[in-house]
């Protein structure tokens, strides 16, 4: 385990094509990334994550790989990303790169070759079978096997133009292995791997065989040799370089899933990211936050107590936090808020751009930037009957995978400060939360961030442990590290509460008054109290 940086790091998430534009092409680049390495200093992240930046059909915005040593055009060159990590490393920063193991694009090479010879040595590099064996269906909707021109079937988990790679094939593990050294000696700090619980799939012949296609994620999630692959990944490149660090996606992983490639032997993933943290109970309801918490508490105890879980409330892959757990009356209170109760826990935080401004959900104007095919079909249909075009984007723009991918936003102007206003995806942005006012308002949501991330950076918090406090109105926690101990107290409601439980020294506040013994809690306010040894 790299105790070594991992441990102190807070994560910030950029989906290039919407950060930074400088080359005014509509899509975000690397050199608006290095164009904003001081500002994120500032705030106080120390790793950044990107989201893919290689050669790519950009059927599935970058995770289509055609080339991994290439940087997409769309990106910049080599010149650019080795320039980018030398700015990284002079800011001591960390950089992490999103590592796409399970599949290719259908357009990589190795595919092509396997496609045009049956006989070719790159056709073990994938799953081919004579007919359809099964009912399995793929994430992205549709069978997981679809025919190639030679009247073969293939195996593909996501879109069909995303064959998936055959690890059991020792060929494919070292390719892959060849390409994490090329990044790893470019300097790189660390990788995501991209949904690599799925890299062991069951037999064709068990799950479902026949019907309408059906999820089976036990014929190809969390399967055994998953295991094997990993551990031989992530040893080899340990060995070659040590302070490589690993997050592993592992969307569908309980806290027990979790604990297997994390631990015990600490030869897989540093730390994963679980999409589970998020109960389907009503967002904002009691029984929400009740499972939630319960849900907290659990990682903390099994993995926080030895390692580091991971802190996040949003990702490229779901709606935007403040959207989605907040309050659209109390924004700027609920992004604060929300922010502090999580990523004082104990473990790494990691943010996605454009929260530290309280950026929310994009708003659709249109049924085509809804990037999935049936939320457009839903959206046609709907539509067709009668219902109100707006009202039905409102509700699809909750649940489409590009709610959380919109422009950043850098100031109050027509392109929003991101260089061209040609965007990438579609229009209506919101301009009065942005970057530059929110740096010379004292107040700021941007200002807030900056003191809980330099907060978080204490040893109480990195380090500490970690215990939830039952109060009925609070969402409440302590942090305790050598005789130090702090109380994280959230309103996470819109009515006020009080309480006169805490004595204590403030470190960070929003919304709070104090009057006497009792402390007041706006609407969403919060605070982090320190126990004073004398009280
Ligand atoms: O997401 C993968 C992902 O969420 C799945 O692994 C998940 O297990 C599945 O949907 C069932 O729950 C990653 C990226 O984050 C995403 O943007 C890509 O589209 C996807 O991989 C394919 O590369």
């Amino acid at each position: 385990m790299n105790d070594l940086w991992c441990q102190q790091a807070i994560i910030y998430q950029i989906y290039p094509k919407s950060f930074m534009d400088q080359n005014k092409d509509g899509v975000g680049d690397l050199q608006g990334i290095i164009a904003n390495l001081d500002t994120l200093k500032e705030l106080g992240v120390n790793t950044l994550w990107l989201n893919p930046i290689f050669l790519s059909a950009q059927v599935d915005n970058g995770y289509d790989i055609i080339d991994y040593q290439t940087i997409d055009p769309l990106f910049g060159t080599m010149a650019d990303v080795e320039q980018f990590i030398k700015e990284v490393h002079a800011r001591d920063m960390k950089l992490i790169f999103d590592f796409v193991l399970n599949h290719t694009s259908d357009q990589h090479p190795w595919f092509q070759e396997a496609i045009k010879d049956t006989k070719s040595p790159y056709h073990s590099y994938y799953y081919f079978t004579k007919e359809r064996p099964n009912a399995w269906a793929s994430f992205f909707g549709g069978s997981t096997f679809d025919q190639t021109k030679n009247g073969e079937y293939y195996f593909h988990l996501f879109d069909k133009k995303m064959p998936d790679l055959n690890w059991k094939e020792p060929k494919v593990r070292e390719e892959m292995l060849e390409i994490a050294r090329f990044w790893a000696k470019k300097g790189i700090d660390g990788l995501r791997l991209d949904a690599f619980i799925h890299l062991g799939k069951a037999n064709f012949t068990e799950g479902k065989q026949k019907g309408e296609y059906e999820i089976q994620e036990e014929c190809y999630a969390h399967l055994p040799e998953v295991h094997t692959y990993l551990e031989e990944f992530c040893q080899t490149l340990r060995q070659e370089f040590p302070n490589l660090f690993f997050v592993g996606e592992a969307a569908s992983a309980g806290v027990e899933q979790a604990k297997s490639y994390v631990f015990p032997k600490k030869t897989e993933c540093d730390s994963v990211i679980s999409f589970r943290y998020f109960p389907d109970e009503k967002e904002g309801s009691r029984a929400f936050w009740e499972k939630f918490a319960q849900t907290m508490d659990e990682w903390q105890e099994e993995i926080g107590t030895k390692g580091y879980p991971t802190l996040y409330w949003n990702n490229h892959d779901m709606p935007r936090m403040v959207s989605r757990f907040g309050s659209e009356t109390y924004r700027a209170e609920s992004q604060k808020t929300l922010a502090t109760l999580m990523y004082l826990q104990k473990g790494i935080p990691i943010l996605l751009y454009g929260e530290e401004i309280g950026m929310k959900n994009y708003e659709l104007s249109s049924i085509d930037e809804l990037e999935e095919k049936e939320l457009q079909k839903e959206a046609t249909v709907r539509i067709a009957n009668g219902e109100q075009k707006e009202k039905v984007l409102a509700e699809l723009a909750k649940k489409t995978r590009n709610a959380s991918r919109g422009i950043m936003q850098w100031k109050d102007a027509e392109d929003l400060g991101f260089g061209s206003s040609s965007f990438w995806l579609g229009g209506n942005q919101e301009k009065i939360y942005n970057v530059h006012d929110q740096k010379t308002e004292v107040d700021s949501i941007w200002h807030y961030y900056q003191q809980l991330l330099a907060l978080k950076k204490t040893e109480l918090f990195t380090k500490g442990t970690y215990q939830r406090l039952h109060y009925p109105e609070l969402y409440a926690y302590q942090r305790e590290y050598q005789g130090k101990k702090a109380y994280v107290l959230c309103n996470v409601s819109e009515k006020e509460v009080m309480t006169s439980k805490f004595t204590g020294k403030v470190l960070l506040e929003q919304g709070i008054k104090r009057e006497g013994k009792t402390w007041i809690f706006a609407p969403w306010a919060s605070v982090v109290i320190e126990e004073e040894e004398d009280e």
